[in-house]
């Protein structure tokens, strides 16, 4: 018999433990309950596009968005993309060239996302990065997340492409701690050695950039084979841009007057209707947004998600 005082230390330090580590199996995924049995294909996420890129400067006419990426990923952004160049041998992100809007280095970036990671551990979250410079995944974009602490968080597809009916569960993801799922636009196809950096075009098909059309007609873009389109999961590139210079190719810039409505249900709603008939007429698994923090885009992600 153990002695009454060593029951309650034990007690004690039970409560201590499961304080600590989260349940498993999760009971709450990406802020629902619901969300744990739902295939990371099937859920809709809101995206912030060149995320790096916040200023609150109107006058920086290169800026994507206000507020910084803690704050995007506090507002519920579970999709960040961003654009890599090198400079000075160091890479960061930056829009088109890092003379236009330098955000500063990738390593920080992945540090900031890291510290949300830690802080939220029932949460699955997406990178989308542009490699638009062809940089070796494993040479360079590998050795940043190791030094990040990021990759041994990643998801690792057992093999690929992955169709969008075989991505596991969100559920699944936290229990195994693999809750980052990190895509890259180039460079990753083929025998890849940094093997948690995924090809993004054989798995996720987008839909136009640089749309100047404020009904946003929807068509499959950026896609790779051998999958078939209704076997890829999708992202909406739902940013209106206003052409500055309308002469020759033009100059085009993000509008933050247009967020609210750009950002706002309908206009969201009336872009994914429009392409779910070429998505399996599914809803898309990412919507991309400028301006985050205006609109009301999570309501339209709660109700693409069959949430009342
Ligand atoms: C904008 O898109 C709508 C919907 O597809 C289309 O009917 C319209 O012709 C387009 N406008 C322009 C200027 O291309
Ligand atoms: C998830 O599945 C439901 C039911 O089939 C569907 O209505 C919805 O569009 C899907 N969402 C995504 C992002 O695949
Ligand atoms: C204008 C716009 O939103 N373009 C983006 C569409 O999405 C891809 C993400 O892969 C970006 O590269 C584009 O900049």
């Amino acid at each position: 018999m153990l002695p009454r005082y060593l029951w309650g230390l034990i007690a004690a330090a039970t409560v201590a433990l499961a304080a600590a580590t989260p349940t498993k199996p999760a009971t709450v995924c990406n802020g629902r309950a619901e969300f744990c049995s739902r295939l990371y294909s099937n859920v809709t996420y809101i995206g912030g596009h060149n995320s790096f890129g916040f200023s609150q400067d109107p006058f920086a006419l290169a800026r994507d968005q206000e507020v910084d990426i803690p704050t995007q990923l506090k507002l519920g952004i579970r999709l960040l993309q961003a654009q890599a160049h090198m400079s000075d041998n160091v890479l960061h992100f930056c829009h088109t060239s890092c003379s236009l809007f330098d955000g500063g280095p990738v390593l920080d970036y992945l540090k900031l996302v890291k510290t949300f990671l830690d802080a939220n551990p029932n949460e699955v979250l997406t990178l989308l990065f542009t490699n638009p410079e062809g940089l070796s995944p494993a040479t360079v974009w590998k050795p940043i997340f190791d030094a990040a602490g990021i990759t041994d968080l990643t998801y690792v597809p057992p093999s690929l492409p992955v169709k969008q009916s075989e991505w596991p569960t969100l559920g699944s993801m936290i229990d195994a701690g693999t809750r980052v799922v990190v895509f890259l636009d180039s460079e990753a196809d083929g025998p890849n050695p940094a093997n948690f950096i995924l090809p993004e075009f054989s798995m996720v098909w987008e839909t136009p950039f640089s749309v100047t059309n404020a009904s946003f007609p929807c068509s499959v873009d950026r896609i790779h084979g051998p999958l078939a389109t209704e076997d890829h999961i999708y992202l909406i590139n739902h940013s209106l841009n206003k052409n500055i210079i309308p002469i020759g190719s033009g100059v085009i810039i993000s509008d933050p007057l247009d967020a609210s409505t750009t950002n706002g249900v309908a206009s969201i709603l009336a872009n994914a209707n429009g392409c779910a008939p070429l998505g399996g007429n599914r809803a898309p698994s990412f919507v991309l947004l400028d301006y985050v923090n205006i609109g009301a885009a999570f309501k339209a992600a709660d109700i693409l998600n069959g949430i009342p």
